[in-house]
């Protein structure tokens, strides 16, 4: 028989931030720590640069390739849409999954080459929307203290600055601000750690009654 009660779906579990804040080193911590507790789970990443999308991204991020700022901003978007039949599927099977990066990047990266925030958050109306965003947060001075950023296109300090007030102006304008859970990423990785388990395992446990949002 089934008991539809004791049915719970994966949560949504997001990771926000620019770029070296240390959001990869604590999605792949917490993925590794819910795996060891012997939850189901699954780690993506964006941009996924496996796909034939995902390569044409790699190649405009890696600087191998010009393409207008709109077109590369559908492209990401595309990029996130290709993935959503997968990633919808495993959260109604029950699977857990940590996302690095999704649509709020998205949204930021863009926005603040100066294309219009309303524009672009159209194409990404109608994914999936995460029970949580943990958003790291540290101010540009300490991302670049960290080993500096990389070689890659938008890792420049006063490209990085806007991105973060741009990321603060979405959070700003959400309906839904509890969605939000905003870190101080100059914390200890370990310190950082033993917080996002505790919202974590609040959120799987609780959001197994609420269905899957799209907006
Ligand atoms: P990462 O692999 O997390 O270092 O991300 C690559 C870079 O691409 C990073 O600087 C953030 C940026 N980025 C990630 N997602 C998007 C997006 O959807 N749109 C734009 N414009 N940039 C993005
Ligand atoms: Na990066
Ligand atoms: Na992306």
């Amino acid at each position: 028989s089934t008991n539809t009660s004791t049915y719970k779906r994966g949560a949504f579990i997001l990771f926000e931030g620019c770029d070296r804040t240390g959001k990869s080193t604590q999605a792949n911590k917490l993925f590794e720590y819910l795996q060891i507790k012997g939850h189901a789970v699954k780690f993506w990443k964006f941009p996924d640069r496996t796909t034939p999308i995902g390569q044409t991204i790699n190649a405009y991020l890696t600087n191998n390739q010009e393409l207008d700022d709109k077109a590369i901003h559908l492209l990401f978007s595309a990029n996130r849409w290709e993935c959503m039949p997968k990633m919808k599927n495993l959260l109604l099977g029950g699977t857990t999954i940590i996302v690095d990066r999704y649509a709020y990047s998205g949204v930021s990266y863009s926005a603040s080459k100066g294309l219009d925030l309303n524009w672009c958050r159209c194409s990404d109306i109608g994914l999936l929307r995460p029970d949580v965003i943990i958003f790291m947060d540290l101010s540009t001075e300490e991302s670049e203290k960290r080993g500096g950023f990389g070689e890659e296109r938008y890792e420049k300090k006063d490209f990085q600055e806007i991105v973060r007030k741009t990321f603060a102006l979405l959070k700003e304008k959400d309906d839904d601000d509890s969605l939000w859970e905003v870190l101080d990423a100059k914390q200890s990785v370990e310190r950082l750690h033993e917080q996002i388990v505790e919202i974590s395992l609040d959120i799987i446990e609780n959001c197994g009654q609420l269905p899957l949002k799209e907006g």
